[in-house]
């Protein structure tokens, strides 16, 4: 029997658990409305995608460098789970706080609802306010919620006037904390005993009936809206899925020459010539992948010096005649040794075909703008020397990838490919747009963040093989790896060993001057602790420094070593 014949409010630990638990579902409600409201929206508009995206655009390039290096391409995964990790601590904390000052803890639901919207809105790719829809819609049912069941644990001592417990220590009611000790023998005696009052006893006693009904009503509603909003966003992918599948790449009207035969060593532990698409690296800022529907997509070429603005389609792309090449890609953020370089095989049209046609000039010949800037469906800027483009190289808009169609992660339907710049300041995935512009009217994203706005790859080399702390058997020891040195080639590669003299390794036949080149050098090992370094010559007969600089503002420099002990 019920030996409390007034309705009492839940107090202490048990007060506060359920707070916390109160919290926990509210901010789950919250998460699961804002996915299912972006999905009508834009999947990038949910709270974490666009908190994500906005810490991302406001990392500093060091915490960047960093993230990149010890998550690799898991950084955004990382970077989600971590959001994740913070808005559970703030859900707990709120719900807690709710459960003294009740309309506090849905305020502050609220706020972090205001600030997943202004996060939404000031991402780059952000062209709407609808982009807040789905942390203001997700933010009013969860502080609903919170509110609501709040509620259900009956008033708290704080928000009567006086507190009725004679046994409450005044020091403890101010925080609203009540330890288990101080909570009436009541609540805390026997289990069930005074947290029976149902719906019909009055709002001021701990409504357990309607609590275990609501909290399990909306985290099975929260379940469902979070599924069906994952199931929206994904299929709305669908379409762009079906586009991809239908692209029947053209023959390349200027193919590729076949890479030589000996270009690509058969060395165990050395990096393949060309780099399979699953493997190649990937550097970007999209925390989702833009599914981008080829049949919808259109590219503009606009700006300074376009004499006949040109629009067009995937279809006219490729309908035009198409160029075939090796190129390797390099990332600015690779370290010495890094793995942020790949080569694969891109065919596309030449860039400066289409700005010709435009009527672009380079500014060597007259043209007013010096920088071409790229810009994708995610709102990516990425600045090339208009000169660099259209001094015959093969800078291309590429559609295909190693003879597939761009693979999403790397810019289906097209992006850019320019042989001798780091991707930052050339190889813009999702590309839907190009403007020339110059280099005093306009700082792209990286630029903003305090790279250089021109950036062509240093001379780099790489050991891959023995690995760092590898153990060798004594003999012959091949050691073997990549050189790099785009547009420029690679002349000479040198290993030393120890303080040893330099040893010029032996180099694989070169494709292109666009390509990295393989090298080896059979290695007498000898037992003990060693180490290998290597260096680069390129083309022009300049020898890669040994100065080590940091990434930013324009690439890495320095050798490479590896300590290996032989055994
Ligand atoms: N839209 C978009 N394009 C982008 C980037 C990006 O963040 N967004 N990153 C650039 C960088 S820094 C590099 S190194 C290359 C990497 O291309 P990949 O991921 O295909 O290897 O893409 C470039 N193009
Ligand atoms: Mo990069």
């Amino acid at each position: 029997m019920d030996d409390n014949a007034t309705p009492t409010p839940l107090r202490g630990i048990k007060r506060l658990s359920l707070g916390a638990l109160s919290g926990l579902l509210a901010g789950y409600a919250a998460i699961a409305v804002a996915e299912l409201v972006s999905a009508a929206v834009r999947p990038e508009s949910g709270p974490v995608i666009a908190v994500g995206g906005a810490a991302i655009d406001r990392t500093p390039p060091a915490v960047k460098d960093w993230a990149i290096r010890q998550f690799g391409t898991n950084d955004k995964l990382v970077l989600q789970l971590g959001i994740l990790a913070v808005l559970t601590v703030l859900a707990l904390v709120l719900g807690m706080l709710a459960t003294r000052w009740r309309l506090i803890g849905s305020l502050g639901v609220l706020a972090f609802g205001v600030v997943g919207a202004l996060a939404a809105t000031g991402r780059p790719d952000s062209t709407s306010v609808s982009d807040a829809l789905p942390s203001v819609v997700g933010a009013v049912v969860g502080a609903g919620l919170l509110y609501w069941l709040i509620g259900r644990l009956g008033h708290s001592a704080a928000s009567t006037a006086a507190p009725t417990d004679a046994d409450a220590d005044p020091a403890v009611t101010d925080t609203g904390v009540d330890t288990p000790e101080s909570e009436p023998a009541t609540a805390s005696g026997t289990a069930g005993s005074g947290e029976s009052g149902g719906s019909g006893s009055g709002a001021s006693g701990w409504d357990r009936r309607g609590f275990i009904l609501a909290a399990t009503a909306a985290a099975a509603a929260s379940t469902g809206a979070g599924l069906a909003g994952r199931a929206l966003n994904g299929s709305q992918g669908q379409s762009a899925v079906a586009s991809r599948s239908d692209v029947v790449l053209p023959a390349a009207s200027s193919a590729a020459a076949p890479v030589p035969r000996g270009a690509a060593l058969r060395i165990k532990g050395i990096s393949p010539f060309m780099t399979p698409n699953s493997d190649f690296y990937r550097v970007d800022t999209a925390l989702v992948v833009p599914k981008v529907d080829a049949t919808t997509w259109k590219l503009r070429i606009h700006g300074q010096g376009v004499d006949r603005e040109l629009t067009l389609s995937f279809d006219d792309l490729l309908k035009m005649p198409l160029i075939e090449r090796n190129i390797t890609l390099t990332c600015v953020s690779n370290e010495v040794g890094g793995p942020y370089v790949g080569n694969a095989r891109w065919i596309g049209v030449r860039l400066a075909d289409l700005l010709k046609q435009c009527g672009v000039k380079p500014p060597s010949q007259g043209g007013p703008a010096d920088q071409l800037v790229a810009r994708s469906v995610d709102g990516m800027t990425i600045g090339s020397p208009v000169e660099d483009v259209m001094d015959g190289r093969d800078a291309m808009l590429a559609v295909g990838m190693n003879g597939r169609p761009l693979p999403f992660e790397h810019g289906f339907p097209v992006r850019m490919v320019v042989p001798g710049l780091y991707g930052y300041v050339s190889a813009c995935k999702w590309i839907q747009d190009i403007e020339l512009t110059t280099f005093d009217a306009y700082d792209t994203y990286w630029v903003k963040r305090d790279w250089a706005q021109k950036a062509p790859i240093k001379t780099e080399s790489r050991i891959d093989t023995p690995k760092p702390f590898g153990r060798p058997k004594a003999g012959t020891v091949m050691v073997a790896g990549v050189a790099w040195a785009q547009h420029r080639g690679i002349k000479k590669v040198e290993v030393r060993v120890d303080d040893g003299p330099w040893e010029e390794a032996r180099l694989a036949t070169q494709d292109t001057r666009d390509t990295w080149r393989q090298w080896s050098y059979p290695w007498q090992a000898t037992k003990g602790g060693h180490t290998l370094t290597v260096r680069a010559t390129d083309g022009t007969g300049e020898t890669q420094t040994e100065k080590r600089t940091p990434t930013i503002p324009d690439g890495a420099s320095g050798w490479h070593s590896v300590v290996v002990t032989v055994d």
